[in-house]
Formats: structure tokens, sequence, C-alpha cells
């Protein structure tokens, strides 16, 4: 893996050296309204708010402050500053509400919040005890904008912190339970972007990046701002980036890297004649696992090789995925370079090459949990077990098989949920796609798939009956839905995560 000096900022690595790097004059930020910042317009602002932080606000190092606000380069500059304040970021969804937030207040310990003023009520509603709140972007006196117009102009000396001071808690986004505090250091800010950008994407300055992922969400944190600060590149940072807002910008902007998840590829493609992919060199596809039938078709419309990478909030980013030519449909790849991968049983010994198992791995970033038993589970012997179920191939390519809770027994025979969902979607009527097992008193089990319909296809039992057989004529018949059921979407976590225990609950 990567090494830094003992004495390590992540802020200042990310803005002053690139700025001595690449020179100040280039863009860093563009927005959907026309908005570009350079890299000088940058610092000068980080600048300013760091001496707001560490000044007016009484920031010292080590406090942890909540940032919550729609994807803005404000709130990327207030990020920035609390890193060279050499203060710990809370980045959170701008769609959290105040009870979620009081959760997450209480467990990090939060005694500032950074807060967009559009957003600011669910925060206020939160009632955090101590907590001093400043909006950003609105026209109250305290509006951290207004505090930073009458801040020193001189620049900032980013604080002295070391590389393994903790710069950002990341909470998981928690699908069921109590929500997790991840903490990282300087140096995993760092080696995400010197392993899985370095090598895998290979970004010049001249990339924009862009992506759905929020900056609440590492999976944003890292294609948004730390991988394109790293390489002297631009982001284009758009407030609302669903698939409709996303492929304009594609073409306007001339977006060359590009982050989101399956489904946004899925609905992409339903839109993708009308618009222009030109500057689009890179795809990268995470958040859950991208089936093979999706990367066949946008390889086929676009001609591009979508980058399947797992990550985890916990590892802060991409540990697995496959680069440039080498890349094959149906698996995720190979540990990125400074990582390893191995598949292992319930008591962490090593399984054999072809069988599935509990993927774990470990690198230069790792799983550290505030304050929560649950990192007893998650590192096991000093490796993370992230919770997939993945078979390690011969030839040493990893292919996903299910969450580890998502593996349905049916009869005794084990059937992965996405293997089904991959085979309803390869149907041009399905969208969309999600398998549970639904409890039966015979089989243990048996297969349910609940699926999204392309608009104008008949919701009817004609279309489950050719569903159920194009099904069975993919895969062997056990592994057929005993019942499909219509929805109009599927359950999903702001972040976009399927939430299959929803679908378990209708069952
Ligand atoms: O949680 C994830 O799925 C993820 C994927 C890529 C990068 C980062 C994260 C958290």
């Amino acid at each position: 893996g990567p090494h830094y000096p003992e004495r390590l900022n992540c802020g200042a690595e990310l803005l002053d050296a690139t700025i001595e790097r690449f020179g100040p004059d280039r863009p860093v930020f563009r927005t959907g309204h026309g908005e570009v910042w350079t890299y000088r317009e940058l610092r000068d602002r980080v600048d300013r708010i760091a001496h707001v932080l560490t000044g007016e606000l009484g920031v010292v190092p080590g406090n942890r402050v909540l940032l919550r606000g729609p994807t803005t380069p404000w709130l990327a500059a207030c990020w920035l500053a609390v890193m060279k304040a050499g203060a710990v970021a809370v980045t959170v969804l701008a769609q959290q509400r105040a009870h979620e937030l009081g959760v997450m207040c209480s467990i990090a310990r939060i005694s500032h919040a950074l807060c967009d003023a559009r957003v600011l009520a669910d925060l206020e509603q939160a009632e955090v005890p101590g907590l001093r709140i400043t909006a950003y972007g609105g026209d109250g006196p305290g509006d951290l904008l207004n505090l930073v117009k009458r801040a020193p102009t001189g620049r900032f000396t980013a604080v002295d912190t070391s590389a393994d001071d903790v710069a950002l808690i990341a909470f998981t986004s928690g699908t069921t339970g109590r929500p997790k505090g991840c903490m990282h250091f300087h140096r995993d800010v760092l080696a995400i972007a010197d392993t899985f950008a370095r090598h895998i994407l290979k970004p010049t300055p001249d990339d924009v990046f862009a992506g759905s992922p929020p900056l609440g969400f590492t999976f944003g944190l890292g294609g948004l701002v730390i991988f394109p600060l790293r390489a002297g590149a631009s982001a284009l940072l758009l407030e609302q980036a669903g698939p409709r807002q996303l492929l304009p910008a594609l073409a306007e902007h001339r977006v060359s890297v590009l982050f989101t998840a399956p489904t946004a590829y899925r609905t992409m493609l339903e839109e993708l004649d009308a618009h222009d992919l030109g500057a689009l060199r890179r795809c990268v596809s995470a958040g859950e696992n991208l089936p093979a039938a999706t990367w066949r078709a946008w390889e086929q419309r676009t001609g591009l090789r979508i980058i399947n990478g797992i990550g985890a909030t916990e590892l802060l980013h991409i540990f697995i995925s496959a680069a440039d030519e080498d890349i094959r449909p149906g698996t995720t790849g190979r540990p990125v370079p400074g990582w390893q991968a191995r598949i292992v049983d319930g008591q962490g010994q090593p399984v054999p090459d072809g069988e599935p198992g509990l993927l774990s791995v470990r690198g230069p970033v790792g799983c550290r949990y505030l304050a929560d038993e649950r990192q007893r589970e998650y590192v096991r012997d000093g490796w993370n077990v992230t919770g997939d179920t993945y078979v390690r191939e011969s030839d040493g390519w990893f292919r996903y098989v299910a969450r580890a809770d998502d593996m349905i027994i049916s009869a005794g025979f084990n059937i992965a949920g996405p293997e089904v969902e991959d085979a309803l979607l390869r149907h041009p009527d399905v969208t969309e796609a999600a398998v549970v097992g639904r409890p039966d008193e015979r089989r243990g089990h048996v297969v349910v798939a609940y699926c999204v319909l392309r608009p104008g296809a008949a919701r009817d039992e004609g279309t489950v009956a050719l569903l159920r057989d194009f099904v069975k004529a993919e895969l062997v018949p056990y592994k057929c839905p005993r019942e499909i059921v219509f929805l109009d979407a599927l359950p999903r976590t702001p972040t976009g995560k399927l939430q299959r225990f929803r679908l378990r609950e209708l069952e």
C-alpha cells in the first residue's frame, strides 16, 4: 500500500499540494448553474472558512463538525476547511431527518454543525444539547458566507495533524438497526485516491468527474472531491443528480469519469439516444452489485465497459474492481493494488477456490467503528469481513454471490437472490428486480420476486407466466420465483441501496 509521512494533513495535501503541483488557475468545481470555481478560489474560500471555524466558532483540533447539505462547492469547501483545521468531519445526507441526526450527533459527540440553510429545519428540530449550528448559503447575519466575507484573507496554515489522527467519521447508511460511525484517518483519505483512483481510474488533470452519490456517502466524497483534487482535475457538483439530470449534464459539461449505481445505469439506458456522451471514458458502478445484464446493455449502447466495484463505508471506498480491457461482466474483479482479499467460512477459515464464503479484505484502510461492539464481528484476525458472499475463482477473480443475509435456502437448495434478479433483468420488460425468500413450512423458504416493469408493460397474470417461463429457460427451475409481485418502485435507502429487509417484512 501507499506510504505517508508521519505528519500529514489530508486537506493540505488535497488542496495546497495539488495547487503547487498543477497551478492555481485550473477549474476545480462546476455546478449545474454554470458556476465555475478555480483552485485559487477554492483555496481562498476554504482558508477563510478555516479562519472562521478556528476563530469565531471556537473549533479546536479533534472537535467533531457535522456537515450537511445538497452537493455544492460550498459543502466541499466546508469539508476541506474542517480537514485543514484539524477537526473531524461528520458528513451526513441532506435527506436525513431530525431523529436520525440526533442519534448520529450523540454517537459522534458532535459539537459544531455547518448546514446548508435550505435544510436547516430538521437539524434544529433534532435539539442536540450544546450543538453550535452555523447555516451557510442563507441570508442571516450569522450565515457562514457572511462570516467568511469578514474573515482574515491571509492563508490558513493547516493544523499539523498526524497521519493517523481521525479526519472523518462516516456513518453507514444503516439498512437496519442503529447506525455505525466509521472513523477514518488523514492517511485513509489519501489512500483511497492512491489505490483505487490511481490504479483503476488513472485520472489526469483534464478529467471532469461527476455522479449521483452525495458527499454524505463516502462513494460520493471520494468520487466527487477526493479523487478529482488529488489528480488536479475538476468535478461537476449537481444538487439533483438522478439519472434524468445526469444524462444531459454528461454531455453539457463533457464529463469523463462517472460514478453512479446500477439502477441509474439502467434508467439512463432508457433515454440514452438523445444525448452525446462523447467525453465519457470511465463509468464506475458501486453501492450494490452490477448485474451482468446491465453491464452488457451499457457496453452495447455506449461502447463503454463499466467498472464494477465493491466498496464499503467501513473501508471508505472501493477495494475490489477491474480495469480497462481486463473487465469481465458478472464478476467484480481482483483486489485493487494495495488490497488483499480472501474467502472464509463462518469460523474465519479460508474456503477453497470456487466455493462460496464470506468476503474478507485487508488493506491501507480498516474498519474502526466508533464505540460499537459490532467491531468484533466486522474485524476478525485483522481481516475486515464485509457481510458479502463471494466466490474466488481459481484465477484470482472475485465473483459476487449475494449479501450474506440475502441467500435463500429453499428445500435444501442455496439460491442467491441476485442471480435470479439478474435473470429477470435480462427480460426487456423488467427494469428493476428484487428477490427474497418467503418463509414456507415445507421448503423452509420459497423464492418471491418483486419487479418494476417498463412503462406500458401489462401487470397481469400473463406477464407473471411469461417471466416465470423466461427465468426457467435461463436458470435451473428450482431458482424460478414461486410468485412475482409488481411494484411502482423498490424500497431503497437514501444512498440507493436496495432494502430487501423491507420486502421481507411484506412476506
Ligand atoms: O457502500 C458502498 O457500497 C460503497 C461503494 C463504493 C464506495 C464507497 C462505498 C461506501
